[in-house]
Formats: structure tokens, sequence, C-alpha cells
């Protein structure tokens, strides 16, 4: 048979046998068949060395040509073959729907953070926003700017960190009161819940790594009742109930007048314990009508404003809401005691 017809058969068994050709695995025998070191084409080429110069040439071009029409119509096949087998399994496959929901996270959330979650929620409802600040802040912020000079008696009134750049671990949210007021101007209602830090010595229901919420509200006719008011609602709705409070006065330089609001310890009921130190009282949430020299500070006209400022001790408020009797529990990173509180 001459070399021409030879390539013709072959071209032709090639259109044949791609006809039916219906998986992977199966082309893949084709183009071994056709192409592999043993195959047909590779054969034909091999025929070559018995033929003289031209027909060589000749012959060589088309074999050449064959080879690579079956190359490509082989790749061609093969994309085909696997984009079908893509989209089959995807009709098949029922372990990715991405429209479901994602199943609940399990784990639970820290006590501390189930209470700021609550309490960030009931203020909101009540128009207030809510800030974040640093934990490492200025001397100026924590001190100066709500009234508190330098060498001025009230800071020792907390026990504070200093680091060698000269800052301060914050010792109270009220650090950020600058800040925020500066942000919003007035008039302004904001809450900043926040780590404090204060080198105490640590008992029952003192820690020295703590939290607090702080809480300000700046408007043309804010007063004490307004205070009274925010306060109630706010512990209302924490314990679901009317809860026995007192206020008693209280001095903080950044408050005129000042007071210190007090709950009847739930722990004891008010009869006596550790937690209260046998007081029957827990200080809970020191407030008053912000000082005129903290808004002259932040920018604001404090002859046609007024606010009230609380530091609520956040700490404390899960003590009482779930009845934990001693605060070192919060910073154990025991989970058998953290992980048993959930929402109510
Ligand atoms: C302050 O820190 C004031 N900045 C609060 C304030 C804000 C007053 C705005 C007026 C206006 P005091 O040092 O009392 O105040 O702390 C406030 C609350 O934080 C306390 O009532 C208490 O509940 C909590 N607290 C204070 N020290 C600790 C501590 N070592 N461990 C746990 N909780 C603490």
């Amino acid at each position: 048979m001459e070399m021409k017809d030879k390539i013709e058969q072959v071209k032709a068994r090639f259109q044949e046998e791609m006809q039916s050709i219906c998986g992977t695995e199966e082309l893949e025998k084709i183009r071994v068949a056709y192409l592999g070191k043993k195959g047909l084409i590779t054969d034909l080429m091999k025929n070559l060395k018995d033929l003289n110069a031209d027909a060589k040439r000749e012959a060589g071009q088309q074999i050449n040509q064959l080879k690579q029409q079956v190359s490509e119509f082989i790749a061609a096949k093969s994309s085909e073959l696997e984009a079908a087998l893509a989209q089959a399994r995807l009709q098949q496959d029922t372990r990715y729907d991405i429209s479901l929901p994602a199943k609940p996270v399990t784990g639970t959330l820290h006590p501390i953070t189930i209470v700021q979650r609550e309490l960030e929620d009931i203020f909101r409802s009540m128009g207030f926003a809510v800030e974040d600040f640093k934990e490492v802040v200025t001397e100026y912020d924590n001190f100066e700017a709500v009234n508190i000079p330098k060498y001025h008696p009230a800071r020792d009134m907390q026990d504070t960190y200093y680091l060698d750049n000269g800052q301060v671990l914050k010792t109270h949210t009220s650090a950020a009161q600058n800040t925020i007021l500066r942000k919003y101007g007035a008039p302004c209602r904001a809450i900043f819940p926040g780590r404090c830090f204060r080198n105490e010595a640590i008992d029952a229901s003192h820690e020295n790594t703590f939290f607090q919420m702080e809480g300000i509200m700046v408007g043309e006719d804010i007063s004490i009742s307004n205070l009274i008011y925010f306060m109630k609602t706010m512990l209302s709705e924490v314990f679901q109930k009317d809860i026995t409070v007192r206020l008693r006065p209280g001095f903080f330089p950044f408050v005129e007048p000042g007071f210190e609001l007090d709950i009847q310890c739930h722990v004891c009921g008010g009869t006596g314990c550790p937690t209260c130190k046998q007081g029957g009282w827990i200080e809970l949430c020191p407030c008053g009508m912000i000082h005129p020299n903290v808004l002259t500070m932040a920018g604001i006209d404090s002859e046609k404003y007024t606010g009230f400022a609380f530091g609520l001790g956040l700490t404390r408020l899960a003590m009482m809401k779930f009845g934990i009797r001693d605060i070192r529990v919060f910073n154990s990173g025991n989970l058998k005691s953290l992980e048993q509180f959930t929402i109510q």
C-alpha cells in the first residue's frame, strides 16, 4: 500500500473511532493508540525511512498535518468531556449549598460580653451611640481632660500603671470623654464600654483588670432628673425587675454635683456577704453632671450646654446579674465556670 493511502487509512480510522468516544479514559486510550510511542502515527513516521527524498518530504508533511489534527481534536474532546463531567458532579453533589444558613457557632460568650451587649442594645434603643476606645491612653486623656490636673490629689484615687513612654493604662472609661465629646459635639448621647486597669490589691470585688461602661448625654436642658431616669431604665432592663438603689453624694473632679449609685447586693439580698464586704450594698455606678471645665476642654459651650455622665462598673454588674460571688472568676480563664452563663 502506498504511504499516502496508509495515511488516509489512519485518518479515516481515527475519525470513525472518535465518533463513539464518551469518556476520558477511552480518549486517553485513543491518544496512546495514535500518538503514543508505539502509536499508529508514530508508526507512519518510522516508515518514512524507506521512501526516497521527495516522497519522504511529501509524506512527512502529510503525517505532521495528521498528527496536528489528531492532537487538536483530542485536546478539544478532552475539554468537552471534562466540562460535562464537572457539570454532572455539580448536579449530583448535595454537600454544598451556599444558600443554606450557617450552623450556629459552638462555644459561649464571656459573661461580661453578654452584659455589655445587652447594655449596648438598651442604650442604642434610647438613641445612644456606642463607641470604642484605646486601652493605652495619654495622661492628658486619662486625667487633665477630665479636670484632674497634674499633682492633683485626685490622681491617687486610681492607682495607675504608667508606661515607659509616659502613657498610662486607662484607669477609667472617662479617659474617652474628651475624644467622644469632640467627635460628636453638642447635643450628643453616647456610651463607651472598655477595659480598665488599676494597680489594686485583688479581692472578691476588686480586680486589677476590669470593665466599665461610660455614658454621656449633653444637651441644652439636661438635668439630674434625666440622669436618674436613664439609670433606672437601664437597671430595670438589665435585671428585668425593680431593683433597690441608693444615691449618695460622691466626689469626682469631672462631675458637679457627683453621686455614687449603689445597688442592693444581689448575691446576699442585702444581708451582707464577702462580695458586698458585709455592707449589703454594691458601689455600681458613680455619676453626676459633667463639670463645665470638661465641656470647655472638649470645645463645648458650657454656658449653653449641660450634661450628665456615669461610669458603670460593668464587671460588678455582671457579678450581680449572674450571682457571681468572686470577681476573680472573670479573668480566671476557667471554662467550667465561664461557660454556664447565657442570655436570659
Ligand atoms: C470612676 O472610675 C469614674 N471615672 C466614674 C465616673 C464616670 C464618675 C463619670 C462620674 C461620672 P470609680 O473609681 O468609682 O469611678 O469606678 C467606677 C466603678 O468601676 C465602681 O463603682 C466599680 O463598680 C468599678 N470598679 C472600680 N474599681 C474596680 C476594681 N478594682 N474592680 C472592679 N470594678 C471596679
